[in-house]
């Protein structure tokens, strides 16, 4: 699949785009049903259901897993997929490497993550985030959130994160002048975001929604590790 010029522009200029129907929706039903058997098995290496001091977030009874890729053949099909990659190596110029995994389940009354960079978490550049969702994700059951534009303010300093309604701990601290976006999203839709776009999401407030999303994470082969600067990785705060 091309992308057209315009959209290769709007990632670059914005740090993000919308792809619809990346996966058409019977293949998000299947992801869903899928991950939601996998779950049901039993805890799996790198489980995240998120900090400890809000006992009461489902998400400790759904953490998200990661690197499933390691265990499961068809997360490794569905990471791979032809057009997937070719859409990646379309936006990083480059040939795409997976690096990463997740399944984020984000039952009803879920916390959300707040807001921050990929490269404060992996510090690799160019990385590449691909977000789709498998549920409808609109602002009831804390869609994604972009900061447009934030990719190009360089890395940034973190800061600790407001633990009620994100099951992380730590935040970009956000630079002045800059405005969320909130992303509506179906079914097998498909988000790209640059490894320094700020992202997260807001709580899951709805009674009985899932917002389920399968989640990869791309480098360039030519990507290069880099040392982050002092205040500006996740793991500064946690000393
Ligand atoms: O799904 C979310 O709410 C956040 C996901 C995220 O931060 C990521 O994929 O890097």
């Amino acid at each position: 699949m091309r992308l057209s010029e315009a959209q290769i522009h709007q990632y670059r200029e914005a740090g993000f785009l919308v792809v619809s129907r990346l996966f058409d929706t019977e293949t998000a039903l299947q992801m869903i049903q899928h991950y939601m058997k996998r779950r049901a098995e039993g805890p799996k290496s790198g489980d995240s259901g998120g900090t400890t001091d809000h006992p009461e977030d489902p998400n400790h009874q759904y953490p998200r897993m990661i690197n499933m890729h390691n265990w499961d053949g068809l997360t490794g099909e569905w990471a791979m997929q032809a057009t997937m990659l070719e859409l990646v190596e379309q936006l990083i110029d480059d040939k795409p490497v997976l690096r990463q995994t997740m399944l984020y389940f984000k039952p009803p009354g879920g916390r959300g993550q707040a807001l921050h960079q990929d490269e404060q978490y992996i510090t690799i550049d160019p990385l590449i985030g691909v977000w789709i969702a498998l549920d409808k994700s609109d602002r009831s059951v804390g869609q994604m959130v972009v900061v447009p534009g934030s990719h190009k303010r360089g890395l940034l300093q973190v800061e600790a994160a407001d633990t009620a309604i994100s099951f992380t701990a730590v935040q970009s601290v956000m630079p002045a002048g800059v405005e969320e976006f909130y992303v509506d999203m179906e079914p097998g839709d498909a988000l790209f975001f640059d490894g320094k776009t700020i992202h997260g999401s807001y709580m899951n407030e709805s009674n009985d929604r899932w917002r389920r999303s399968f989640i990869c994470h791309y480098i360039g082969e030519n990507a290069e590790d880099f040392d982050p600067p002092q205040g500006k990785h996740v793991s500064h705060l946690r000393h």
